[in-house]
Parts: structure tokens; C-alpha cells; sequence
């Protein structure tokens, strides 16, 4: 039977009107007192919290998220390979000037015993529940400190992981959008974060030879960095990947995965299966593993199980993308700190060739105006580099913009381990403090709780942050000036919090940091 195609993210985005206390950040329902509205600034809650309170605890619950998203990829890697890592790892590579600076201002960040992430983590839900903290300064410092944790016990522990088990990506030429689904083939998109069953269905598809594989989001960034597998889409594009009718099964991990994905596989031949211990979706195939053998065992199943799908295949839908199929776009991919000139950034800055660098990570949200970002960063690249990754890197490649020359693809989202990698590298090498170099990370079009805890990771860091959606940062103007003080006073960076590309530009102007020889 088919059904109708329903609405899209961009129109479920125009239907759903924004309630403007919450876009504020001015609503708590954080206990079952609320929900409370915090409209005037010396308004209250029913337990007598303050608005800066509540604005400050919302960008801490955010970031909370970000982190246990992030570890929990981390975690479900390392148990994947029955593995244990001492946090000390990923720890060695906190720059000590940084620790100074913490240890300075009392931020919490996780010792060297195994867990002690999580224990953070916990403690940070906990102070931020109802009748538990109540300074609005320590909630942002826990904010940053869900940032270190993010940064060091999600980014980088499994940027080191998947790097030891599934190698590091090579420099090469890679194809993005969906002119890579092949009609005459059986098409499975791959689509989430957790690289654990994505490569076992490259180790398995390599035996079919007519079993094309295409990437969807981070997953389909991490296969195009280390498998050159075409990237068919970011987050905003995954409905149009199924509405091509093309594709024989759409398989999920965890985050980022429309949860309307049903419906839409509904009105198509499209077997939809999740694959995540955690995340199930209803009327989807559940096909859980947990090691490598059970995930090949998977991986093979699905893709007999497309094989035999294709049949159900409408020869309608299959002639519509045939004459409407668009231009592939081709991108310089696959960096890595191994591989990004560093120095040869490090000194043009000093020569005061470059005006810095701008990490672009992060989400593309649909309320964001995403076009005028890139046209803004393109504009931007003629005096800093740009480094980036997940849907703003897919982004810049489908306007063909990823050149290996100003424009670096350094992979998914918790590969931005390796951007931080590049700037611990720099410090290094000048022997200058992040927070004397020109370094800024942008998140313009945020969707996820992870760009939050990103962007606090890289503040935490020394450098410059920008944030694209500002409302829930600067609409209560003392946390938004506790920010900025912090920010500036104690690591003598920035915050840029706007939605306005033309109003970043300026503000970053008359910003710039002077790196002296
Ligand atoms: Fe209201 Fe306080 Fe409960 Fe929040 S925690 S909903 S401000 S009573
Ligand atoms: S997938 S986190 S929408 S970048 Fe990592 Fe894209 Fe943001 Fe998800």
C-alpha cells in the first residue's frame, strides 16, 4: 500500500511555531512545581530560583547532553572491543597552561581513575535538579567542565579508538550528495555516529559487488574519511535520501535519526533498521550486536536482506531519479592533524599572512540561515583557514568549497579531537597559550546538545566561540555578561553569540588577536 509522503523537516519547521519564553530560556520544568516562566528579570520560580539561575542551568543541561552523548559513543566503542582505557590517555593531551587556568578558577574536570567521566557527568544532572545548585556562576563553570568531559572522554577517546581499530583517514578526492545513490545497484544508506556496524558492512559489502553503500550524517563523514564510501546527505538532507524511492534499507545507529524515519520508509520499498542497543525506532527491524563478530553477522544479514528488497523497487520512483539525478560534487577529504600543514598555518599567522584560524563544526539547523553562513566562511577563507567537520563540512562540500588548500575536512563530529589536536600542535610549536592565538570555533546553525558541549569544550580550550543560535546564551543579560567575563577576563577570548553572518564578520573584526614574534 502506499502512502502519502508526509511533511519534511523544513516544513514541520514552519509549522512549529517557537514558544518565546523557552526560546529565551526563561522556562524551567526541571520538578514537578513547574513548568515556570521567568518573563520579567526578578521573576522566580516556585522554588524561588532565580532567572539567571534557570538560564544558566538550561546551558548545562545542554551541554550534560552533549557529553553523555558523546561518551556513551566512546563507551559503546570500547566495550564493542572489550577494551578498557585508562583515562590517562586521552588526558595526556590537556595542554598544561589550560590545567593552570582551571585550577585557577575551580572548574571540575575527571581524574585519572576509570569512570570518573561518568561520576561527572551524574553530578552534574544532579547539582542541576531542583533545590540542589543554586549559583548561577557555578553553573556555568560545571558547563565548562561538561565540556572537558566531552571533549576528552567522548571526542577524543573515540577518535583514538576508532583510529587504532579502523585506521586513520587518507587525503584523497571523495564524492558527495545524492548523485552517489546508483540506481542500478542495491542501495543501503548508513546512517548515525558509531562506526562499529558501518565497518563491518564495508567488510562484508566488498563481496557483493552490486551492493552500493552511501553514508548519511557523521557516519557517512566517517566512511567517506576512512572508505572514500560516498557521503549521500547531512542531517537536514536524510528524508530526501529515502524519498528518492532508491534506497533497499536505510540502517540507524544512534543520534541525529529523525525519528519520523518510519513514516517516510512507509511510502517506499525501504526496510528501515536500527542497530543501537539504546535506540529503537517503532516498526523498524531491531538488529542489535555487540562485538565484532556479531556485527558482521549483521552486516551480512542486511545486506541479503536488501538484495532480496530490490524487487519491491517502484520502476516509477526508479525513472523519476534517473531523469532528476543531480551533479556529484567532489571534495578534497580525509584529513587529519597528520596531515593538515599546521605550521605552515602557525607561521603565516605570525607573518600576519592569516588572520587565524576558524574551526566550523556542527549541525545545520533549519531555522538557521545556513546559505549566508557558508557564502560568510567562503568569504572569511581569504584570511583565515578553515577547518571543519560533520553537516557544515557536507555542507561546504556540496558548494565546493572542500579544497584541501583553505578548506580542511577533518571528519565527524567526535573527530573534532583532531581540530583540537591541530591547536594543541600550534601551541607547541610557537610556544604561545591557546588564548593568545587567533584561534575561533564556530557553531552558526546548532541543532544538537553536542554543538553545545562542543563549543563549551573548545572554551574551556582558550579559544574563541561563536554560536549561531543565541537566544538561549544571551537573552538574560547576567548570565550573558558572566560569560563574556569569564570568557574574556580569565581566558581572554571571545564570545560571539549571533544568528546575523554580517554581525559575526564585523564583531570579528574588530577582534583580532596580534600574535607578536
Ligand atoms: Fe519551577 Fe523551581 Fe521546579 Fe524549575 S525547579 S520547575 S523553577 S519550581
Ligand atoms: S551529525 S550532531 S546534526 S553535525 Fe554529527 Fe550533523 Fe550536528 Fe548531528
Amino acid at each position: 500500500m502506499t502512502r502519502e509522503v508526509p511533511e519534511s523537516i523544513i516544513e514541520r519547521a514552519a509549522q512549529q511555531k517557537q514558544c518565546t519564553t523557552g526560546l529565551k530560556s526563561f522556562c524551567c520544568k526541571e520538578c514537578l512545581m513547574g513548568p515556570c516562566h521567568f518573563t520579567t528579570p526578578s521573576a522566580k520560580g516556585v522554588c524561588g530560583a532565580t532567572r539567571p539561575l534557570i538560564a544558566a542551568r538550561n546551558i548545562l543541561r545542554l551541554s550534560i547532553g552533549g557529553a553523555a552523548a558523546h561518551c556513551g559513543h566512546a563507551s559503546d566503542l570500547l566495550d564493542h572491543f572489550n577494551e578498557t582505557v585508562t583515562n590517562g590517555e586521552s588526558t595526556a593531551f590537556i595542554p598544561y597552561h589550560m590545567k593552570v587556568l582551571w585550577d585557577k578558577i575551580g572548574l571540575e574536570y575527571p581524574d585519572d581513575r576509570p569512570g570518573s567521566h561518568f561520576r561527572q557527568i551524574s553530578d552534574a544532572v544532579h547539582l542541576s535538579s531542583m533545590g540542589v545548585g543554586g549559583d548561577y556562576v557555578e553553573m556555568l563553570k560545571w558547563a565548562l567542565s561538561m565540556g572537558i568531559v566531552d571533549g576528552y572522554f567522548g571526542l577524543y577517546n573515540a577518535t583514538l579508538a576508532e583510529d587504532r581499530h579502523f585506521g586513520k583517514p587518507k587525503v584523497q578526492k571523495g564524492h558527495l550528495n545524492l548523485a552517489c545513490i546508483d540506481p542500478s545497484k542495491v542501495n543501503i544508506a548508513i546512517h548515525g555516529h558509531e562506526p562499529m556496524l558501518a565497518e563491518a558492512m564495508v567488510k562484508q559489502a566488498a563481496n557483493f559487488s552490486h551492493v552500493n553503500l552511501i553514508g548519511v550524517c557523521c557516519t557517512g563523514a566517517s566512511l567517506l574519511a576512512r572508505h572514500n564510501i560516498p557521503h549521500a546527505a547531512h542531517f537536514l538532507l536524510q528524508e530526501d535520501v529515502v524519498a528518492t524511492g532508491m534506497i533497499e534499507a536505510m540502517v540507524v545507529d544512534a543520534q541525529c535519526i529523525q525519528p519520523s524515519l518510519n513514516d517516510l520508509c512507509d511510502c517506499f520499498h525501504t526496510q528501515l533498521i536500527t542497530t543501537s542497543h539504546i535506540a529503537k525506532i517503532s516498526r523498524a527491524t531491531h538488529m542489535p550486536f555487540s562485538n565484532q563478530h556479531e556485527a558482521e553477522t549483521v552486516a551480512f544479514k542486511i545486506i541479503e536482506s536488501a538484495i532480496d528488497n530490490k524487487v519491491n523497487r517502484n520502476p516509477a520512483h526508479e525513472q523519476r531519479f534517473v531523469t532528476s539525478k543531480p551533479e556529484t560534487k567532489h571534495a578534497i577529504i580525509g584529513f587529519s592533524d597528520e596531515t593538515v600543514p599546521f605550521q605552515r598555518m602557525a607561521d603565516e599567522i605570525v607573518e600576519g599572512k592569516c588572520k587565524g584560524i576558524i574551526a566550523v563544526v556542527g549541525c545545520v539547523n533549519p531555522r538557521s540561515p545556513v546559505k549566508a553562513w557558508v557564502e560568510t566562511f567562503k568569504e572569511l577563507s581569504n584570511d583565515y583557514y578553515i577547518l571543519t567537520t560533520g553537516c557544515m563540512a557536507f555542507e561546504f562540500g556540496t558548494k565546493g568549497l572542500l579544497d584541501g588548500k583553505r578548506f580542511f575536512h577533518l571528519g565527524s563530529c567526535v573527530n573534532n579531537s583532531r581540530i583540537a589536536e591541530i591547536f594543541r600542535k600550534i601551541t607547541l610549536y610557537l610556544d604561545k597559550p591557546t588564548y593568545e592565538l587567533p584561534f575561533i570555533v564556530s557553531a552558526p546553525a546548532p541543532i544538537t546538545e553536542k554543538s553545545v558541549s562542543i563549543g563549551m569544550f573548545f572554551a574551556a580550550l582558550g579559544c574563541s566561540l561563536h554560536i549561531g543560535e543565541p537566544s538561549r546564551f544571551a537573552s538574560d543579560p547576567v548570565v550573558a555578561t558572566t560569560l563574556d567575563s569569564v570568557f574574556n577576563s580569565i581566558f581572554g577570548t571571545r564570545l560571539y553569540a549571533t544568528n546575523d553572518p554580517l554581525q559575526f564578520k564585523t564583531q570579528l573584526q574588530s577582534y583580532e588577536v596580534d600574535v607578536a614574534v
